[in-house]
């Protein structure tokens, strides 16, 4: 039987009782993705790979595939009288729409339009990641509407575009995964409760950093690579420079994912709002964990809308082990 997101909001989700709006973003984020998955599909064919000739507020070379989804996402939430404003990992500072002080606009939505999108020329999973809160100020939007903390996170997911369109979200009831199907145009639901296996031998790590790790990654780095191989058959490394992707298949398989700080850049590459926060909510419904190496993420409170935080997660067993060696 096929079941929509539509059809498996109404059965499940009774949050949106009370949460009026919530449906109505959601649908403004399937409009969205949707667009921006048929484009990714067949890029190279309509002209829009490669950079923008330009650069985001991170000082990274802009591809004309992100700056066309940061649009459409901006274009379809803002079509929402529930919607109040948006913040980008594409843009400085945030959006306040004309709705938003009218009372029925109670939601904001961060955004990563296009995670990996370096990645769009060589045809690798690419990713959307986003963030939904209620608003906490008056009348006009304030920065620290969009300086929450990832535990007050209404709802979060992305939507991995890769061999399938994958739209995998969570409203604090359990982590589940929608597939697109192309020909309908539609999310049908594919994964209902998503559990991360406790431990799976995949590490996911960029070793190109090594030698600028600090001893205590380097080490679990070790531990895994040496683990007894009596106990667990040995750790495959896996690691796809999308963390979309790198997140999406720990999540399924089990693994641990590590970003973290490095003696270039102490608080490491990830942010904090658009990435880690809707990752680790995410990966806190499929019964994974996830650290900054001392503390909860979701705990963190942000302090800028573009602060970067060091991140390990997936497995639990490998994410505690993993603090073990702090
Ligand atoms: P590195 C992509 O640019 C990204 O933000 C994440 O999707 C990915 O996990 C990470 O950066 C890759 O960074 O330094 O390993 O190339």
């Amino acid at each position: 039987m096929k079941i929509t997101l539509d059809n498996f909001f109404n059965e499940k989700e009774s949050i949106l009782a009370s949460e009026k709006g919530l449906k109505e973003i959601y649908e403004k984020l399937e409009e969205a993705t949707k667009k921006i998955s048929n484009v990714v599909n067949h890029a190279a064919l309509v002209g829009i790979l490669g950079k923008a000739d330009k650069e985001n507020i991170q000082g990274e070379e802009v591809m004309k595939l992100d700056e066309l989804s940061n649009d459409w996402l901006i274009e379809s939430l803002k079509s929402s009288k529930y919607c109040a404003g948006v913040a980008s990992e594409e843009m400085e500072t945030f959006i306040a729409f004309d709705q938003s002080d009218n009372d029925e606009a109670q939601y904001i939505v961060l955004f990563d339009p296009l995670d990996g999108s370096s990645n769009i020329d060589t045809c690798s999973a690419i990713g959307t990641i986003f963030s939904i809160y209620k608003r906490i100020s008056k009348g006009k939007l304030e920065l620290a509407d969009f300086l929450q903390k990832g535990n007050d996170i209404l709802s979060a997911g992305y939507v991995i575009y890769g061999s399938s369109t994958i739209l995998v979200y969570s409203m604090g009831n359990g982590s589940h995964a929608f597939t697109l199907d192309q020909k309908e145009n539609e999310y049908l639901l594919s994964h209902e409760h998503i559990q991360t296996p406790a431990y799976t031998p995949i590490l996911s790590i960029n070793f190109g950093y090594y030698n600028i790790y600090e001893k205590s990654v380097i080490d679990f780095c070790h531990w895994c690579l040496d683990a007894d191989k009596s106990s667990k058959h040995p750790f495959t490394q896996r690691y796809i420079g999308s963390m979309v992707a790198d997140i999406h298949r720990n999540l399924l398989k089990g693994g641990i994912f590590i970003y973290p700080a490095t003696t270039e850049s102490p608080n490491g590459k990830l942010r904090l709002q658009y990435e880690c926060n809707p990752l680790s909510f995410i990966q806190k419904q499929a019964g994974g964990k996830y650290t900054n190496g001392s503390h909860d993420i979701l705990e963190i409170e942000p302090t800028e809308l573009h602060q970067r935080v060091p991140i390990a997660l997936g497995s639990s067993d490998l994410v505690d082990k993993y603090i073990s060696f702090k």
